[in-house]
């Protein structure tokens, strides 16, 4: 590190010790907070299946920029270029439909921890922890919108099968690699239009949610999440997986709820929601994401919304009860440098969190001067944090600055522009 960067970090330091802040305190802290990496960013959300299963369920990717990964050995090696410009130890997050069966048609229904022996060799090999999800979309069966709600018992049935063959994958996962794999369940179910029966579904969603999820597993090894969505393409009037819908779902089962932060009303807040949550559940998985209009899945940046995120997480001391995922994909951009952005947004806007003069910050509401609170919080915004997140950048390894876009930049001429 350069002397200047060296001076700068000291001269933050004390800035921050002024306020009652340790700088080290909190570097320490974020070193050791996991972020799964949505494998998904890499190829648009395409997986390994085949061209026969065109992206649905309301998931739309804009974009065609040169270099997405074709296979799994080169998705693999994006996810590593990524790696190494992100600070900290992160987990993976997959989808069920990344699954490599070696040319042979393998049905959702029949997936199995083989399938995913090289990405488990491939994470065990490189320290990585696994997350996963069932895919109840992009799929024959699934092509009417409707899956684990669907009103024929058959494709109902088909679904719960995938669901549990995918827990009995994400147990696999977790017995191997010593910490439990977060596996969570999103659907796509609900109506364009206006609907005349709400009820009939959610009933529908409720049994096959019971019976995907009948069998015991260690919750050692996973931790399910189940996941609402307000509205998406092709289901703007009705989704059967709705906040209410989930949130006494995760209550009343036990199970974790996932928060997706572009699944709400544009101007209702998920940060708040976190200490809500936690109230009654011990644990919460969050999709961190960027909602722009219709799509709920733009790049993640450094906005007010995410920094509140953050704040909540960090000051509400949830740490270790808060997961921590990433759900965005754009096609438009280096796919590589969206997670690069995405990810090292979410962990500057943790770093944030763990900068705050907390301390300070809570004596004066306490006290009833929130005077000082409007006046330090607002005094927080221009404390050197740059110089803090370089020295984090320094100790984890990888690039401050801007120097992570070099790389990219230099992988995208020399790997990725000579993709097909
Ligand atoms: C969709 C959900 C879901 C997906 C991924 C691919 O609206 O956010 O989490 O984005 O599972
Ligand atoms: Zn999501």
């Amino acid at each position: 590190m350069s002397r200047s960067h060296l001076a700068a970090y000291e001269n933050a330091r004390l800035r921050y010790a002024a306020l009652g802040v340790d700088t080290e305190l909190a570097l320490e802290c974020l070193a050791h907070i996991p972020v799964s990496l949505h494998c998904w960013q890499g190829d648009d959300v395409a997986g390994f299946e085949g061209s026969d299963t065109a992206l649905d369920g309301g998931l739309a990717v804009t974009g065609n920029y040169p270099g997405k990964a074709r296979n799994a050995d080169e998705l693999r090696a994006d996810i590593e270029k990524a790696l190494s410009l992100i600070p900290g130890r992160h987990r993976i997050n997959l989808h069920a439909c990344y699954a490599e069966t070696d040319g042979r048609k393998v049905d959702r229904n029949a997936l199995a921890p083989e399938h995913f022996a090289r990405w488990r060799d491939w994470a065990l090999g490189r320290g990585l922890s696994l997350d996963f999800n069932p895919s109840f979309f992009a799929h024959r069966l699934a092509g009417d919108g409707f899956t684990l709600s669907h009103g024929d018992a058959t494709i109902r049935q088909f679904w719960i099968e995938h669901g549990i063959a995918c827990r009995r994958i994400a147990a696999h996962f977790g017995a191997v690699q010593g910490s439990p794999c977060v596996t969570n369940v999103w659907v796509p179910d609900g109506y364009k239009d206006t609907p005349v029966d709400r009820k009939t579904p959610r009933e529908r969603l409720a049994e096959s949610l019971d019976a995907m999820f009948a069998e015991p597993v260690d919750p050692r090894f996973v931790l399910d999440a189940v996941e609402s969505k307000l509205f998406g393409i092709g289901s703007e009037s009705y989704v059967v997986g709705s906040h209410e819908f989930y949130l006494g779902y995760a209550l009343s089962r036990k199970k974790l709820l996932c928060l997706d932060a572009g699944h709400f009303h544009p101007t209702e807040s998920v940060a708040d929601k976190i200490s809500s949550v936690l109230q009654w559940s011990e644990r919460l998985l969050l999709h961190v994401s960027r909602g722009v209009r219709w799509d709920s899945d733009h790049v993640v940046t450094l906005n007010d919304e995410l920094a509140f995120i953050a704040q909540e997480v960090v000051r509400g001391g949830f740490l270790g009860r808060v997961h921590l995922g990433l759900d965005f994909f754009d096609a438009t951009i280096n796919r590589i440098a969206a997670w690069v952005i995405g990810s090292r947004a979410l962990i500057q806007a943790l770093l944030r969190a763990l900068l705050e003069p907390i301390d300070r910050l809570r004596s004066a509401e306490q006290a009833g001067d929130y005077t000082t609170r409007l006046a330090l919080q607002e005094e927080s915004r221009s404390l050197p944090f740059g110089a803090v997140w370089d020295m984090a950048c320094e100790r984890g390894g990888v690039p401050a600055g801007l120097g992570w876009l070099e790389e990219v930049k230099a992988h995208e001429r020399d790997v990725l522009s000579l993709r097909g």
